[in-house]
């Protein structure tokens, strides 16, 4: 490959108070388990573990109106805004292994600080955009980029738990892959503003290899910036990631999933990847399970340079 080595950070964020089910703490310490960090060094990686992120639980988190775990939401994402700061100073790449998706108002906002302005590729199901006030779940994991997005401000109101984040993302640098479940009031954001998107009718449309090209030319189009990838599992069939909150039939095939991988490590330019939803107690079966876990590290590794044609190390020496 034309790449340099990478060099990837990983902090495990094992959170779960964006959303109401239990389990997705897990996700962090499954994700090593199957693997990660021995299948990132056969592919050359250099790789730093920073450990779990450690946090405390807010006390009196009562619900403010419908929204749900507000300081703990943001108390943790505070931190891990530092800590995602310290680790892009270190110069690597950051891997952020969730825990749920409010954790991407943390992950994103500490990049932001540490590189500047970003392109954004979101791959869900879900559009995650709902303000404190389209909300109807209160879940925070649905709106977080409500939070971060400059064109939105006007929309969202002042939160003391927040008062510590800026947004920092102009929606012409967002685009979204996978969409399949959203919310009226998400809909109608993303109409207003203009946001680019590929549902997964465009996906059906143009297939997965036009969707990239145009992804990427769009993100080229808006200055090359440093890409930001969050990864919600669930943007994959539940027929290979069951284990995860909220599945929506009709999602991106294990190939398409992959490829999405491929063709943003292709760019040179993927500085952070969140991968997030992860819920082993959300598996009906263990099967469910094995199979959502190794398609999160599968993600993971399409994005430091695993080609499905094969890989051998630059110093490989073949029997004489
Ligand atoms: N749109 C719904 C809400 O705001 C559901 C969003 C939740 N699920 C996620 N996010 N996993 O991608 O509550
Ligand atoms: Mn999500
Ligand atoms: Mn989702």
């Amino acid at each position: 490959s034309l790449h340099t080595k990478s060099s990837v950070g990983i902090i495990g964020a094992p959170f779960s108070k964006g959303q109401p089910r239990g389990g997705v703490e897990r996700g962090p310490d499954l994700i090593r388990a199957a693997g990660l960090l021995p299948k990132l060094h056969e592919l050359e990686c250099a790789v730093k573990d920073y450990g779990n992120l450690a946090f405390e639980e807010a006390e009196l988190d009562g619900p403010e109106g419908v929204l749900k775990n507000l300081k703990a939401v943001g108390g943790f994402n505070q931190r891990l805004s530092q800590a995602v700061q310290l680790v892009k100073k270190d110069g690597h790449t950051t891997v952020m292994l969730g825990g749920d998706h409010s954790l991407a108002i943390g992950s994103i906002h500490g990049h932001s600080a540490a590189v500047g302005q970003l392109g954004i590729v979101w791959v869900d199901a879900h559009a995650d955009i709902n303000t404190p006030l389209t909300t109807s779940t209160g879940n925070l994991h649905g709106q977080p980029l409500s939070f971060l997005v400059k064109e939105l401000q006007s929309s969202v109101p002042v939160l003391p738990s927040f008062s510590w984040l800026k947004p920092c993302i102009s929606v012409k640098d967002l685009v979204y892959i996978g969409l399949r479940d959203v919310d009226p009031g998400e809909h109608y954001i993303l109409k207003e503003l203009g946001v680019k998107m590929f549902s997964m009718s465009e996906v059906d449309q143009l297939g997965v290899s036009r969707v990239m090209e145009e992804t990427c030319d769009y993100l080229s189009s808006r200055g090359n910036k440093p890409i930001h990838l969050s990864y919600d599992i669930d943007a994959i069939d539940p027929t290979v990631t069951p284990a995860t909150g909220t599945p929506v039939v009709g999602g991106l095939s294990y190939r398409e999933g992959v490829y999405i991988t491929e063709c943003l490590r292709e760019t040179g330019r993927l500085s952070a990847v969140d991968l997030v939803e992860v819920n082993p107690l959300l598996g009906k079966t263990e099967e469910g399970i094995q199979s959502t876990v190794s398609m999160a590290v599968d993600l993971l590794l399409g994005c430091f340079g695993r080609l499905r044609e094969g890989n051998h190390p630059s110093d490989y020496n073949p029997p004489k």
